[in-house]
């Protein structure tokens, strides 16, 4: 079958009929009609008809050549509005953007139009999405399996100077990317009880008996790679209930309770709890983990069965990442489906289930550790607990074999924690399950190996492996940063956004005058954008010519967004004090959300907008200084940011963020680094040169010791003036109409706790803050780094991360799909990167 160029084609007449017809068959709109939304969806529409082209022989080839098949498993996805990076993969930009244009209609006016799925809470669900795109750009036979929210992450808004939080209606206009399959649909069995039977043959079989069943849709999202024929999905499931009504309840005339049931049922996939680091031990979040889990692995199975392959080789056809511990349940679920509905003996079970799954580690906060109360589990999958518990003998077997009489070390492994409550702890299911195990940055998978994963390395040491993380360079520099894309592009190539090593050769132009002038004028450009985008959502003006400092991350006590603030405010009362002080202008941005229940991050935001409502109208100062909060930091405005960054905040205390990724975005664009030695950062100031990174800060083993010697933050308040002016000052009132209230907890917290070891690391900040300012005053010093930075950002690809997964974890190969062009020389008409907009 063939399919006419309507559908298909990539020529400008092709786009605009195809645009046209869309219109008005799909939509039943003339275009003197349309609204922005309505022609934006047209338009999506028409693309996606291309992009289906690519899925539909992707997946032809994978049955065809019996591929591996890389299955991520993730509870979150953030991938950013789809239409830009179709058009950008498919090479068509330029012939969209003058079909719409012969419409009357501007493509980028169009693109804003969409809205993104906000389906995760910030790093581990944009890094799925990363990881997403470079699985299709490397040409890697895989399949993203996650849960469609109704309502993802809240929007936020900024009401005197707190965050309120919008609900996120990201359907209430359809979503032209995905595709329902309703034939593809699985069954969900939830509480009830087991019941043990001996079968014809003699064997032992349990039954689990619900207590509710719904069941999970497929709903279909096409990823495709750049310039390239694969195009992999995204699957993600809603949950519903089995029947739209429950018949028997209606013949009897209670007709709530029947649509009740339905609603109950719909809860599961309702929406994404926007903690980002803290976890609660709530039902429904297991039910939704549950819900992902089966509903991915009963699929996988199908295929793997519609497709005639033995049971006990799923292995060797499926590779299956768990993106955290969010699906770690998928080890018990495995063995139920291959034991108890399968019928394989458990020893074959367990073999298939180990080589399938490897686990990667995002967070060592204990607070996000996850651990389930055993009432709670075994009340939700009763069948699940007792999988649990024989997994957690047999490997507790093993371990007394090793460790004779070693009573404590079998405690600390085991997969229930009974030190106070009973809980099962999922990181050692998903450890025990997997035969691999990951870090997401050197240090992080250092410090997983000496402290909360210590006694599984000691047990099996080649089980753990370090992938940093990388961040994609289509979405984070092509399309996010059009002018400097072309800037490079133009001196260099375009090879880099495949390869990203390549912006290697731009090294020695960082020598280049002329060069450097265009440089600036590139990152003066786009301050001038982002600072006409400021003015127009929150009213203040800042100068594009100062220095930009961006802090823009979920808040969080860790990440030390009040770090910053008292640097701003040391500023701040030094200008006052003496208006003659020397700082060059600065402009600070931040952006972020905060968990709806973290007090103290919501406060941080309340200080921030304080601070900036005092600085941005302090005649002393004013001009000198600027603080901007952006509201709702999202995909889609962060793509706005990165390029208008001439500092990178990258702050956290040492030994807390696992990897970052937004350091490897904002270096990607040519932004120094301010930072510790925690994460990526290490490997970021090795890769760009120390001489390039602004470094500061106690070290991780520092940390380590301060805490163990339990030292009194005071003592270093005691010794410096003029940190005990700024937290007096904070105390004062002064930012809050002279309420002493508002933000003593914060300041208290600091003076008496300080767990986050802001205090200490105070004096070395400002100092490196002064370092900065000094590079600053030069600006060819200034530009020659950052030229230099993102010459050397190539190792912080995802390309490169995907890789390093396919070669020592997944062990799956690229497999190329091939595709007839529908117009040979379409992709000939444009230069990737030069014009990618
Ligand atoms: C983040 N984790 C890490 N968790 O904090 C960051 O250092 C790392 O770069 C990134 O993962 C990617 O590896 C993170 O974003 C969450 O959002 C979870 C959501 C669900 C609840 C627990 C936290």
């Amino acid at each position: 079958m063939t399919l006419g160029d309507l559908r298909t084609g990539l020529t400008v007449a092709d786009l605009k009929q195809s645009f046209l017809d869309t219109l008005f068959c799909t939509l039943g709109r003339v275009p003197s009609a349309a609204t922005p939304h309505d022609l934006y969806t047209a338009l999506a529409l028409a693309i996606r008809d291309r992009v289906l082209k690519h899925g539909v022989q992707t997946l032809e080839t994978y049955h065809e050549r019996d591929a591996r098949v890389v299955a991520y498993l993730s509870a979150e996805y953030l991938p950013g509005p789809h239409l830009a990076n179709n058009l950008l993969n498919l090479g068509i930009w330029e012939q969209a953007r003058q079909a719409v244009e012969e419409l009357g209609c501007n493509l980028d006016f169009l693109v804003e139009q969409e809205e993104e799925p906000g389906l995760g809470n910030g790093g581990l669900g944009r890094l799925a999405s990363c990881f997403m795109d470079s699985l299709a750009s490397l040409e890697v036979p895989a399949v993203g399996y996650g849960l469609r929210y109704e309502f993802g992450i809240f929007d936020q808004a900024i009401r005197d100077g707190a965050q309120v939080e919008i609900t996120d209606k990201w359907l209430r206009y359809g979503n032209p990317w995905e595709i329902v399959r309703p034939e593809l649909t699985y069954e969900v069995k939830l509480g009830g009880h087991t019941e043990a039977e001996t079968d014809e043959q003699g064997r032992y079989r349990v039954r689990w008996v619900p207590a509710r069943v719904v069941q999970g849709i497929a709903y279909d999202t096409p990823i495709l790679g750049y310039r390239v024929g694969t195009c992999n999905r995204l699957r993600l499931w809603k949950a519903e209930a089995v029947e739209s009504f429950d018949f028997a309840a209606f013949d009897h005339g209670d007709y709530y309770r029947a649509v009740q049931d339905k609603l109950v049922s719909e809860n599961i996939t309702k929406v994404l709890y926007p903690n980002d680091e803290a976890i609660q031990g709530k039902n429904l979040r297991l039910e939704q983990q549950f819900f992902l889990v089966t509903c991915s692995l009963q699929d996988m199975l199908r295929v793997h069965q519609v497709l005639g392959r033995p049971l006990d080789k799923f292995h060797e056809k499926w590779a299956v990442q768990l993106n955290d511990t969010h699906p770690s349940l998928a080890v018990a679920e495995l063995m139920r489906l291959l034991v108890d509905e399968h019928g394989l003996d458990w020893d074959t079970a367990w073999h298939v289930t180990r080589q399938t799954f490897a686990y990667t580690n995002h967070t060592l906060l204990p607070e996000a550790l996850e651990k389930w109360p055993v009432s709670l589990f075994g009340a939700l999958l009763p069948r699940h607990l007792e999988i649990v518990y024989e997994i957690n003998r047999r490997f507790l077997d093993e371990v007394r074999a090793r460790f004779l009489g070693d009573d404590a070390r079998v405690a600390r492994l085991s997969l229930i924690d009974e030190g106070g409550g009973r809980y099962v702890r999922m990181a050692h299911l998903a450890v025990v399950g997997s035969h691999k195990v990951n870090g997401v940055a050197r240090l992080h998978s250092e410090l997983l190996k000496e402290t909360v994963l210590r006694d599984f390395t000691a047990l099996w040491p080649e089980k753990f492996c370090n992938v940093t993380n990388g961040v994609t360079p289509r979405r984070f520099l092509a399309l996010a940063n059009p002018p400097l894309a072309r800037l490079i592009t133009g001196q260099i190539g375009d090879g880099w956004i495949k390869n990203l090593d390549q912006l290697r050769d731009l090294e020695p132009l960082a020598d280049d005058a002329a060069f450097r002038l265009e440089w600036r004028e590139v990152k003066l450009a786009a301050k001038q954008q982002l600072a006409a985008r400021i003015a127009e959502r929150t009213g203040v003006t800042v100068d594009p010519a100062s220095l930009f400092d961006l802090q823009v991350k979920r808040i969080h006590e860790y990440k030390r967004q009040h770090l910053n603030v008292l640097h701003i405010l040391t500023l701040y009362l030094r200008l006052k004090r003496d208006p003659q002080t020397e700082v060059p202008a600065r402009t600070f941005l931040f952006a972020g959300k905060a968990a709806p229940g973290y007090f103290m991050a919501k406060l941080i935001i309340r200080l921030i907008n304080a601070v900036a409502q005092i600085v941005n109208c302090d005649p002393a100062v004013r001009d000198r200084i600027k603080v901007v909060f952006c509201p709702d930091f999202n995909v889609k405005n962060a793509q706005h940011l990165y390029p208008a960054a001439d500092l990178s905040e990258q702050i956290s205390t040492a030994g807390k963020e696992a990897s970052g990724t937004g350091n490897m975005k904002f270096a990607l664009n040519g932004a120094l680094t301010i930072g510790t030695l925690d994460g990526a950062n290490v490997e970021i100031r090795e890769a760009v040169g120390p001489e390039n990174f602004f470094l500061f800060g106690l070290t991780a083993a520092q940390v380590i010791e301060r805490q163990a010697r339990s030292c009194q933050p005071c003592e270093v308040c005691e010794q410096n003036a003029a940190l005990r002016e700024v937290l007096d000052f904070i105390a004062s009132g002064a930012l809050a109409d002279g309420d002493t209230s508002l933000f003593r907890p914060l300041v208290d917290n600091l003076r008496w706790c300080d767990p986050f070891h802001v205090l200490p690391d105070y004096q070395a900040y400002v100092e490196c803050q002064e370092q900065v300012s000094a590079r600053w005053r030069d600006p060819e010093a200034w530009t020659r780094q950052s030229i230099l930075t993102v010459a050397r950002m190539g190792r912080f690809s995802s390309d490169r991360s995907i890789r390093e997964y396919c070669d020592h974890v997944w062990q799956v190969q690229p497999m190329r799909v091939a595709l007839a062009p529908a117009n040979p020389d379409a992709d000939s008409t444009v230069q990737p990167g030069s014009s990618a907009r």
